[in-house]
């Protein structure tokens, strides 16, 4: 690959070399207001920076060193984002303009164009300019190498910026963006698949974002060249960035994802448990993963085909041989409750007796070369075309192509792999192919990043076109900004080890805080066999990634759930019911991450941002509103010391209560279990046991609330699980508010939405309650009945299902509720 022109040194590289000059803008000479919002400064020396307020806490600056730009087009701003202009005024003053909204403040000095930003509210800067906007030109291939640099604060942390394998805190670092097949990587490999040029900044509890909405090669430093200085830079096109404020981080991250694009509702059996292998082949492995599952009663929702299905590696076929009544095979699946989810790669083989190759050809959809030549590159089928993914006639070409696979064969699910794109030997496309790019032609320089995304985006399309109503599911490996629209992904080929287990930790997370929380990683690692506790370990921890995909190259013998021996198949199991118990809760945070932008995955320093001794740590995450997690990732750890955020937790698994918050605390870490703490207060929703969603047609909820003295407020998100329905609010989401004291829980229930669900009753199970009689009263909507104390001390009872107001007391005794025993004061 042609790593070159931006390798590791490239800064050292160039301020080495004579021959590169930076420009930077002069004196401000003219002030245009050109729209609604819309600023622009024109430099005595013909730069232009327009400043556009594009929503209350969203401000877009663009430089052009000629004075004028070209069009405005991105992949990555989601047209449905609908802008709005805040209040504001202009100010000018004798060394420059100020811009001031409610919340903001950004001064633009006259001399040099540098931007400083001040929370209003605060008056403290959240982001300065320290050389600014500055360019260089590029000889090679026109235009400019556009740059951009900070002040990188004292105590200012870096989160986000896509798939990076690193610790969480990017400050000290620097990266690039040029999406690569980086097959085994390490903590240091970059760049890697993805190329989402978003980071947050999170400095003394406040915090703002950096979208640079650049697709070419991009390079980002934060405080590693100069410990004061942060930058980013594109090999090509414009300086084109957002700055992203909010009150806390999960503000900055909802609104970057917001203006990048809210995802759908997937169908819930994507939320269930997948089992994938390069590859399961012929139909009689498949069957047999399917029974062994079953035989055994490990829940699992979905069984993938690898690229070994086709015939030849040609997309869109199947060996015959192998696979010879794909349509039976997948209906019997599903009547089994799998959903069958097939492989496609983007290059198409050069074969005058395939018909995908040969239309492919004729109607001149394959992307060439500058000189007019088809681009030519081998993959897994040997030499192939490739289609140029930016043309929409291609991507509406490509949605057509399932018509077969899903339309008729029933295949439920698709799954894009090798989209950087990766080329054997070359590593990528030639930098001179061309592109489209919805119009605006152009290299492979400016469409490597955003090849992936536009594959997975007409995939999309064409699971929608034949899946007869159903949700798209779609997975992909490769993504730009604004992929979260399109598609869920996967972290790539891992390798089966406990420190790619702590990167898949930080990785998922960062890539929620990214805008993608539909994430997850190879199970047990893509490479390599993982030793029983790791694999064990590994699925505990993704019982909490939203994707939870156990794969592997197969070159290494089995990896499925039983393959590890008893103990731990009894272990994995219990792991993966539990996934399938806590459902109705993943479903939930889905929603609001649906809803607002809000992610699933909630790295500690977001949530804990006024607190700069979280600000450091990647292990420990929350789930939702109430859940926090704390993976187990190294060998034959019994215990560890794990931080527990400032507020009140139970143990998730046995009510007992934390000795301290806000402070480095040891526990126990017995294998058969990943410790979880649930807020005090949480009403966290699950579903009984099924071996796959919707092998119980209306499961009856359960409804855990555990004690709080005070209020908390939690979210119960519901509806058909599948279809379009949902967007028209068929749906029924619920908020619960609980109110507690001593000896008393209250629970006060609103809901939006016109689904009602199929089941009569809802289950209640009251937690950490002080009590020990068998039998407490509960007022359930004016009526009296009772709830009933189980062996493990949670006091039980039913509610209609269309509940509002639960009230349950007791006398308050000093009890363990672990132990369920009076506690001797
Ligand atoms: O299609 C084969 C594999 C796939 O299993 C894996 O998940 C991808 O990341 N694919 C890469 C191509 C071959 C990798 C060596």
């Amino acid at each position: 690959m042609a790593s070159e022109e931006f390798s590791g040194n490239y800064m050292e590289k160039h301020q080495a070399a004579a021959a590169v000059v930076d420009f930077f803008p002069a004196s401000i000479r003219e002030l245009r207001h050109s729209a609604e919002g819309v600023f622009e400064f024109l430099t005595d020396n013909g730069v232009l920076m327009q400043l556009r307020l594009v929503a209350e806490g969203i401000v877009r600056f663009r430089f052009s060193p000629e004075g004028r730009f070209e069009d405005d087009f991105s992949y990555a701003v989601d047209p449905a984002f609908r802008p709005e202009l805040p209040d504001h005024e202009l100010i000018e003053f004798a060394d420059g303009y100020a811009l001031k909204t409610g919340h903001l403040s950004v001064r633009i000095a006259r001399q040099g164009l540098k931007v400083t930003i001040t929370d209003t509210v605060s008056g403290k800067i959240l982001c300065q300019d320290d050389k600014g906007y500055h360019w260089e030109d590029n000889k090679q291939f026109g235009g400019e190498i556009v740059k951009m640099s900070k002040v990188c604060q004292n105590g200012e942390y870096f989160y986000g910026l896509g798939d990076k394998s690193c610790d969480l805190n990017l400050r000290g670092r620097r990266f690039q963006l040029w999406g690569s097949d980086t097959y085994a990587y390490g903590p240091e490999t970059d760049p890697l698949y993805k190329n989402v040029p978003f980071y947050l900044s999170l400095c003394r509890g406040r915090s703002y974002g950096i979208f640079f909405d650049n697709t070419f090669r991009t390079g980002f430093d934060f405080g590693s060249e100069k410990p004061n200085v942060t930058t980013f830079s594109a090999q090509g096109g414009e300086m084109n960035y957002y700055f992203i404020h909010g009150n806390t981080p999960l503000d900055v991250v909802r609104r970057y994802t917001q203006l990048t694009g809210l995802p759908e509702m997937p169908p819930l059996w994507a939320l269930g448990y997948h089992q994938c292998k390069w590859s399961y082949y012929p139909e009689a492995a498949v069957r047999n993963i399917a029974r062994g599952f079953r035989d055994r009663k490990i829940p699992c929702d979905a069984i993938y085909l690898d690229i070994d299905y086709m015939d030849g590696y040609r997309c869109f076929t199947w060996d015959a041989e192998r696979f010879p009544s794909p349509k039976k095979m997948v209906q019997e699946l599903e009547q089994e409750g799998f959903k069958t989810v097939a492989i496609i790669d983007p290059g198409l083989k050069i074969d005058p007796l395939y018909p995908v190759w040969v239309e492919g050809i004729e109607k001149g959809y394959f992307c060439r070369r500058q000189d007019g030549n088809l681009m030519k590159g081998s993959v897994w089928p040997g030499l192939c075309h490739f289609p140029d993914f930016t043309r929409p006639e291609v991507r509406h070409w490509w949605a057509d192509q399932f018509h077969a696979l899903i339309g008729e064969t029933g295949v439920h699910g698709i799954w894009n792999d090798m989209n950087e794109p990766a080329v054997f030997e070359e590593g990528t496309f030639p930098h001179d192919v061309r592109h489209d790019y919805d119009g605006h032609p152009c290299s492979h320089r400016k469409a490597h990043n955003i090849y992936g995304m536009q594959m997975i985006r007409a995939t999309k399309e064409g699971l929608r076109r034949f899946g007869k109503g159903r949700r798209p599911f779609s997975i992909t490996r490769s993504a730009y900004a604004g992929t979260q629209r399109f598609a869920c992904g996967w972290t790539g080929d891992n390798v089966a080890s406990w420190e790619h287990l702590n990167m898949a930790n930080t990785q998922c997370q960062r890539l929620a805080t990214s805008g993608m929380s539909f994430i997850g990683s190879d199970i047990g690692g893509f490479i390599e066999t993982p030793s029983p506790e790791l694999y064990l370990r590994w699925v505990q921890l993704a019982v909490f990634h939203p994707f939870f995909r156990t794969h592997s190259s197969g070159d290494h013998g089995e990896q499925e759930p039983w393959s590890f021996g008893e103990d731990t198949t009894d272990w994995v199991k219990r792991a993966i019911e539990m996934r399938y118990r806590l459902l109705p809760t993943i479903y939930t945070a889905f929603r609001q991450y649906v809803k607002d932008g809000t992610p699933m995955l909630r790295s500690l320093p977001l949530v804990d941002h006024q607190n700069p001794d979280a600000y450091w740590r990647s292990a420990e995450f929350y789930f939702g509103d109430h859940l926090y997690v704390v993976p187990i990732m190294a060998e034959g750890e019994e215990g560890r010391f794990l931080y527990l955020p400032r507020s009140e937790w139970f143990a998730y698994h046995d009510d007992s209560r934390p000795k301290a918050v806000a402070t480095d605390i040891w526990i126990e870490c017995p294998i058969d279990r990943i410790p979880v703490f649930v807020r005090a207060g949480a009403v966290i929703p699950h579903w009984p046991l099924q071996q796959w969603v919707g092998q119980i047609p209306h499961p009856e909820p359960e409804l855990r609330a555990w004690w709080k003295d005070g209020s908390e407020t939690s979210a119960w998100y519901e509806d058909e699980g599948d279809g379009e329905l949902w967007k028209d609010g068929v749906f029924r989401d619920s908020v619960i508010q609980l109110e507690g004291g001593e000896g008393k829980i209250r629970l006060s229930r609103e809901w939006q939405g016109t689904w009602s669900p199929g089941y009569d009753a809802v289950n209640l199970t009251f937690c950490g309650i002080g009590s020990a009689d068998p039998e407490l009263n509960v007022v359930i909507d004016g009526q009296e009945t009772t709830a009933t104390r189980g062996e493990d001390g949670r006091y039980r009872a039913r509610a209609p299902k269309d509940f509002r107001d639960v009230e349950i007391e007791w006398a308050p005794v000093d009890i363990d509720a672990k132990e369920g025993r009076k506690v001797e004061a």
